[in-house]
């Protein structure tokens, strides 16, 4: 570009009538927030007359897919016309090789509209544009005035989908691929095979489309949900390799790379049932119908190699870019102990053991894409054993994957489950819907820091960025894939976008309300679990205990009554903790000035001799499970789905042992123990129960136990019918079902 145009466009942008502030941007809901931002005070209108003004024949493409955009939803697009000079009262989309490519500066102002930006940043720009126009069906948009210099915290942007647990056709992939675009996402991790299905063709082995790429049949309902049940519909599908080629050039096109994930040695169920020949047992095998961890992986024997070698060439042909996943992640070992190819292998290399196997796969796999001049990536474990390649890590199990990985100068990817996995529940209502478990609100993802806190700044360079992770499991259509997404992936965004110091949750939840307008606008499915109301539940010395609701929208009031009406605007409006001395429920709304957002909080308290009391504990429960203490033994809340863990006391190695001092001496006759069952989290019933009483705090005499058949007959709520006795402690033991799996348990009652 020509320097003089530059001066006149740097000219445009920075002397500027003083109006320009650095003001509440809030107001301007761009997501996500752009480095530096200034407001002008009025609009710039644009019509479909307004021209699209640029100077270089590469801007063409991108706006091509804004001109679709606009067509798309407002029914209208724009001329386009080649300029060396911009033109006022226009949109001038200028391409400067002086800027780094993903840095992009936009000026709106009563002249009309400047944009001057790197190669990739004219695409960021005009993504930021069309979050500027209003989502109305108008004739004539306003455009507010402003100037943004805006460009990305970290290189690395990614979310991933996996298409094997549930398979998304090209176009669902495409509007996938849409939604990442929108949010200046630069990487689409695509998880294309695994113990459910192959999904990409591969001409080599043909078998991996008329064998692997479909199951017999798919789990209905929940992991771990008993009696296990199947739909017997044949399911599946893949990509052919042009459909592959289609959708990477799609992604190109909106600046996004795409990384392949080809799993190995674990998670291969799919493959192996076509070609059982590379396992150790030699089969049969089938694509398995429900998910989980799967005990047949691939044999490291030398047919195999070359059969994944073969693969990955045809992979690497297909996709351009310099990153390919090899998986490595959740691999048993149990076959390779006993098999004695490995064994022999094991001895002839020196691997010292299974792990060690893992290793020399890995670096196996990693020299041969070295020799494609691709660079591997992998889940945290590939890590574990040693890797002498540079592979990529991707630290999916917590941040120590990605500190250990930059510490041993490896590059990172965090995707720690307690802030990346999008397919956990992200509201405490799940209407009925499963999701994988665990709970991960829109304000942790908001929260999450993707520098681990033990590396200095310059180990920290190595964290190139971070990945929300899809795992479809639960996930079965494009709608519930939405709803999962948004709006997490926004807030994501600006997870890996805005400056560190720059990111506020109450501006965050302003602009991404705007964007639920937009999401409406667009037909798209999202979640507002945002207007969610939380409690917390306080002992309130003998009266009880007592309640705090809260809720992370900073707008919202709430609304709520205790007679089991549902709450209105006149309601009582929260102001504090209630008090709460007898069985009840509280219910909430959450409000905005007169609109109400959300009705659905409703919080039952079941009170009974031990709410609210002393507990002691005679052995800690785990660290990670122990947040409210004893006291949530008896706080009168049943735990629910999505199960939190600060709602719950899990002991791993340790049984419950629990006394409640009941105050006074009382007569009693009924004890019950709430605990979890769920296999997918190890956490298993107890296989005993005791309740024992004292009067004195010393002595103690066992009442009522139960035993592994009562316990399993009873599931969740277990209890315990004694005659009458007098007692002020009441002692309750349950034991762990073994001492390497979970026992959690949420709640007491004495009656
Ligand atoms: C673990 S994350 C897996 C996936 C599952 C996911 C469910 C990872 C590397 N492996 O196979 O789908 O949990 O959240």
């Amino acid at each position: 570009m020509n320097k003089s145009i530059i001066a006149f466009l740097i000219l445009v942008m920075f002397t500027h009538p003083a109006s320009y502030a650095q003001s509440s941007s809030d107001k301007i809901p761009v997501i996500p927030a752009p480095q530096k931002m200034d407001l002008g005070i009025g609009y710039f209108s644009i019509s479909s007359t307004t021209v699209l003004v640029y100077n270089d024949a590469r801007v063409v493409t991108d706006l091509e897919i804004f001109n679709k955009y606009l067509n798309k939803n407002y029914g209208f697009q724009l001329k386009t016309e080649k300029s060396s000079k911009p033109k006022s009262e226009q949109i001038n989309v200028y391409l400067s090789y002086d800027l780094d490519s993903e840095r992009y500066q936009l000026t709106v102002d009563s002249n009309g509209i400047y944009i001057t930006a790197g190669k990739v940043g004219i695409f960021y720009a005009l993504q930021t544009f069309l979050q500027l126009i209003p989502p109305d069906n108008k004739s004539v948009l306003a455009i507010p005035r402003l100037r943004i210099d805006d460009s990305p915290r970290f290189r690395y942007r990614g979310m991933h989908l996996d298409v094997v647990r549930h398979f998304f056709e090209v176009d669902a992939v495409k509007r996938y691929i849409d939604y990442l675009a929108m949010y200046k996402y630069n990487t689409f991790h695509w998880h294309l095979t695994d113990d459910q299905g192959w999904r990409i063709e591969i001409k080599k082995y043909p078998k991996l489309q008329t064998i692997s790429a479909w199951r017999s049949g798919t789990l209905i309902g929940h992991l771990g949900d008993k009696p296990e049940k199947y739909d017997m519909t044949r399911y599946g599908g893949y990509y052919t390799q042009e459909e592959i080629r289609d959708v990477i050039k799609y992604a190109s096109d909106r600046h996004i790379t795409i990384i392949p994930e080809i799993e190995m040695p674990g998670h291969a169920s799919a493959a192996l049932e076509a070609y059982p020949e590379f396992s150790c047992t030699g089969g049969p095998f089938e694509s398995a119908k429900t998910w989980g961890v799967f005990k047949d992986v691939y044999c490291p024997k030398e047919e195999t190699f070359v059969f994944l070698e073969n693969i990955l060439s045809e992979v690497c042909e297909l996709f351009p870019g310099k990153y390919i996943h090899i998986g490595g992640d959740e691999c048993p070992k149990d076959r390779w102990k006993e098999c004695p190819h490995c064994q022999e292998l094991i001895k002839r290399e020196n691997l010292i053991d299974e792990n060690g196997i893992q290793r020399y796969f890995t670096n196996r796999i990693a020299a041969f894409l070295k020799t494609k001049n691709k660079i591997t990536v992998g889940w945290d474990e590939i890590l574990e054993e040693g890797l002498d390649s540079n592979a990529v890590i991707m630290s999916w199990r917590g941040y120590n994957g990605g500190a250990a990985a930059s510490l041993k100068n490896h590059d990172a990817i965090m995707s720690p489950y307690t802030h990346c996995y999008f397919d956990m529940y992200q509201s405490r209502f799940t209407g009925g819907r499963m999701a994988i478990g665990g709970y991960l609100p829109l304000d942790n993802v908001y929260r999450f820091e993707p520098v681990p806190d033990v590396l200095n700044t310059n180990q920290a360079k190595h964290i190139i960025g971070a990945q929300g992770n899809v795992w479809t499991e639960y996930i079965a259509d494009e709608d519930r894939l939405q709803e999962m997404i948004f709006p997490r992936i926004a807030a994501l965004s600006e997870v890996l976008w805005t400056p560190a110091e720059k990111k506020d949750f109450s501006g965050f939840s302003s602009r991404v309300v705007a964007h639920f307008k937009l999401w409406r606008f667009l037909n798209l499915k999202f979640s507002t679990a945002l207007f969610d109301i939380s409690s917390r539940v306080f002992p309130n010395g003998d009266k009880g205990i007592s309640i705090e609701l809260f809720s992370s929208y900073p707008k919202g009031k709430i609304y709520y009554t205790t007679n089991g009406t549902t709450p209105d605007l006149s309601s009582k409006l929260y102001s504090g903790k209630i008090d709460v001395d007898q069985s009840t429920v509280i219910q909430g709304a959450l409000y905005e000035g007169v609109q109400k957002l959300a009705s659905n909080f409703s919080q039952i308290f079941n009170m009974n001799l031990a709410t609210g009391k002393e507990v002691m504990l005679g052995n800690p429960p785990h660290v990670e499970y122990s947040r409210g203490g004893g006291f949530s033994l008896v706080n009168g809340v049943t735990g629910n789905l999505p199960w939190i863990p600060s709602e719950w006391l899990g002991f791993s190695g340790t049984d419950l042992d629990a006394t409640i001092d009941l105050g006074t001496t009382q007569t009693i006759s009924r004890v019950f123990v709430d605990v979890l069952k769920d296999e997918l989290g190890k956490i298993y019933l107890p296989k005993e129960v005791s309740v024992s009483i004292s009067t004195d705090g010393k002595v103690y005499k066992v009442v009522d136990t139960l035993d592994s058949a009562s316990i399993n007959y009873m599931q969740r709520k277990l209890r315990l019918d004694f005659e009458r006795v007098e007692a002020r402690w009441v002692k309750v033991i349950a034991k762990n079902s073994n001492m390497k799996d979970w026992l959690f348990v949420d709640e007491i009652g004495v009656e």
